[in-house]
């Protein structure tokens, strides 16, 4: 992975602290770039993700540069895009997440939908020929049935979505209207040990580890018979690569092709660690619980114990019932195959949030991730925190 680039390539991320934004730049770096990353200034630190990769600006060689900056503030985006004249850029940075873009629907469209414009509107003022990646979602297809592929309708289901296809759509607008190379990722849902403790395939992750390791009781969801086409999201990092290196610009949808319940989700990361659960009731009523369990987790938990049930607070006002992508022109165009199965992503999670709450992992995930050559990342996160000043 790291044939150095000659002369170097300059990549800008937005969102650079996220998950995908973390695996992008350990990508690019493994593959020579120059990277410079848009954060934003927090009175906590927020770059776990990127703690392992960054080094001093002051230290010769250094390829990773931060800039303060916010998705909400045009001028500082335009003042970057200038200076630093990046070769490609990778739009990752949103309010990303769709059950809260129904508490802030504003903040969402401002962030999400506007935040778009502007980035391309400082590529377009400042006269910087760069190639665009815009970080489009599956859930734009919202209510539109499954299999979904570049054809399929959008029909947004949240404040989310319809902020995602404005900014689909202002993408393709610039692609058209000013001759640039700007792309569209329509990227399916994606996890990783360092998926944001919020959404739900993390939040069951480390729930189950808590609940191992005898510091939570039971996980509280709500929908769960959504069906969601789960992939592996250091390979979507290299799908977005791919759209950047073609010779002509275009969307693609990036997914399995398979689609499971949050049901499954939670049923499989229980039985990789010895748990079986069986479900009674009905609804709000329904529950999860223990029907029988490895021997080594008796002290902790027992047969009956109900460790999952439903808080409607976590339904959606409008919900998306069922994704599943339809990948025939990413495999036929960009030649792209997904490495990692659905069993094996909740095996690499489960691994790591046992690792994160110091109990031993069952392994299988670990050297899952390990054969699979993704090289560049350790998928951890970094428990260093380095005081720095960024500029
Ligand atoms: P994520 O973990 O939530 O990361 C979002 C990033 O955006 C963070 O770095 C965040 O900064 C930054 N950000 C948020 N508001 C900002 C603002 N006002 N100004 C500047 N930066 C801001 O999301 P992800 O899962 O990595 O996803 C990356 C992108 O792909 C997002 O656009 C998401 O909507 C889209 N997407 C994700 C999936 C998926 O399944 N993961 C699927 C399709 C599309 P902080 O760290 O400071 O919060
Ligand atoms: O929900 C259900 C929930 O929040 C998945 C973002 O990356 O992928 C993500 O959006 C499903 C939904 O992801 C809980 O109702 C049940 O049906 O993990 P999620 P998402 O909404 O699919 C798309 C592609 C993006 O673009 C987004 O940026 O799970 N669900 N119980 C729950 N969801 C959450 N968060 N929490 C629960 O307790």
């Amino acid at each position: 992975m790291s044939d150095t680039l000659n002369p170097k390539k300059i990549a800008l991320i937005t969102g650079l602290t996220g998950q995908d934004g973390s695996y992008l730049t350990e990508f690019l770096l493994s593959k020579g770039y120059e990277v410079h990353g848009l954060i934003r200034r927090a009175s906590t630190f927020n770059t776990g993700r990127i703690d392992h990769i960054y080094t001093d600006p002051h230290i010769p060689g250094t390829r990773l540069f931060l800039h303060y900056g916010d998705l909400s503030d045009s001028g500082q985006l335009i003042n970057i895009v200038y200076n630093i004249r990046p070769d490609e850029i990778y739009h990752l940075g949103a309010q990303s997440h769709v059950r809260v873009s129904f508490d802030i629907p504003e903040y969402t469209g401002e962030i999400t939908g506007m935040g778009t414009v502007r980035i391309l509107e400082a590529v377009r003022r400042s006269g910087v020929k760069t190639k665009f990646y815009q970080a489009s979602s599956s859930e734009m297809f919202g209510a539109t049935p499954p299999p979904q592929n570049e054809k399929a309708s959008f029909y947004p289901r949240s404040p989310y979505a319809a902020a995602k296809v404005y900014s689909y759509w202002i993408t393709v607008n610039y692609r058209e209207g000013y001759n640039m190379f700007a792309c569209n990722g329509i990227l399916f849902n994606h996890e990783s040990p360092r998926r944001g403790e919020t959404f739900v395939t993390r939040k069951v992750t480390r729930a189950l580890a808590n609940i191992l390791g005898g510091r939570q009781k039971k996980i509280y969801l709500g929908n769960l018979y959504a069906k969601r086409d789960w992939g592996f999201a250091p390979e979507y990092v290299e799908m977005m690569w791919l759209m950047l290196q073609q010779d002509t610009p275009d969307d693609y949808v990036v997914g399995t092709g398979e689609s499971y319940t949050i049901k499954d989700f939670v049923e499989k990361a229980f039985e990789y660690v010895g748990i079986d659960i069986e479900w009674n009731g009905n609804g709000k009523e329904e529950k999860g619980k223990v029907r029988s369990l490895d021997k080594k987790w008796e002290g902790i938990l027992k047969a009956g114990d109900a460790i999952i049930e439903i808080d409607p607070r976590y339904f959606r006002p409008t919900e998306v019932g069922h994704l599943q992508a339809d990948i025939t022109k990413a495999k036929t165009i960009l030649n792209w195959q997904p490495r990692t199965t659905f069993d094996e992503l909740i095996k690499i999670m489960v691994d790591y949030d046992m690792k994160l709450s110091c109990l031993e992992p069952v392994g299988e995930g670990i050297k899952i991730c390990h054969a699979k050559d993704f090289s560049y990342t350790n998928h951890e996160y970094s428990f260093y925190e380095k005081i720095r000043e960024i500029r």
